[in-house]
């Protein structure tokens, strides 16, 4: 290693059994995790947010930059913009606006189990957005001129730890992505050189809330690893 400031690191070493139990009771936990798109509008409080947000902010990321800025919208104004925009979006991609949809035709089927369209409510419903920027510069500066690494890994990581810990707090999540999403950027009133990856709607579900049985068939460990 070449010579850098450091500090000591260590971790309990658990009893094998212990390891095992806690790793599969917490794969139990995130596999209870759905993507909701019914959400009521019942508050939820700010500190979860924060919290889960800098569980985000120590996600493992290139050059230690933390490339990364999460917008929280909660103003009523605000997301009633963003839904509008984000369903302009949207009517164009599913072709709702009488025009060829922008999706393929494939693309299209592809969605079809799951049920969406182009109306997004919950964009206006749900307590909290949580928009994701990623910072292609800039990460330890603020003017943009610094340049960051492993921009994508190092946002969907912490996008990852983002909703891990929301949904460790009892809150549903949906992952939203309008395409394109260039307006994001001036809603949240972010530089050029952030380029937004995902909204992240947080909130309770409704008490109709229903998932599509197709998001549930979850391909087997056998299928997903290979052991070499
Ligand atoms: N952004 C669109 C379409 C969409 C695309 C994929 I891939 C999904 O998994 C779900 C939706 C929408 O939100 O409707």
């Amino acid at each position: 290693m070449r010579s850098h400031d450091t500090v000591p690191y260590s971790l309990d070493t658990l009893p094998d059994d212990e390891a095992i139990s806690r790793a599969r009771s917490l794969r139990d936990r995130l596999k209870a995790r759905r993507t909701c798109r019914y959400f009521s509008d019942e508050p939820v409080p700010r500190e979860v947010i924060e919290a889960a947000i800098e569980a985000a902010g120590s996600a493992p990321n290139g050059a230690n930059h933390q490339p990364w800025h999460f917008a929280v919208v909660s103003s009523p104004e605000k997301k009633r913009a963003i839904r509008e925009a984000a369903e302009a979006e949207e009517r164009r991609f599913y072709g709702a606006d009488g025009d060829d949809p922008k999706a393929s035709e494939e693309w299209l089927g592809a969605l079809k189990d799951l049920g969406t369209d182009e109306d997004k409510p919950f964009l206006e419903t749900a307590p909290y957005l949580v928009v994701v920027f990623a910072q292609r510069k800039g990460g330890i500066d603020e003017d943009g001129t610094t340049q960051n690494y492993y921009v994508n890994e190092s946002v969907g990581i912490a996008c990852g730890m983002l909703i891990a810990t929301l949904h460790e707090a009892g809150l549903a999540t949906l992952t939203h992505t309008p395409s394109p999403m260039g307006f994001l950027r001036e809603a949240c009133e972010r530089p050029e050189w952030e380029k937004p990856l995902m909204i992240v709607v947080v909130g309770r579900p409704t008490k109709d809330a229903t998932v599509p049985a197709h998001a549930l068939k979850k391909k087997p460990l056998s299928q997903i690893a290979s052991w070499l």
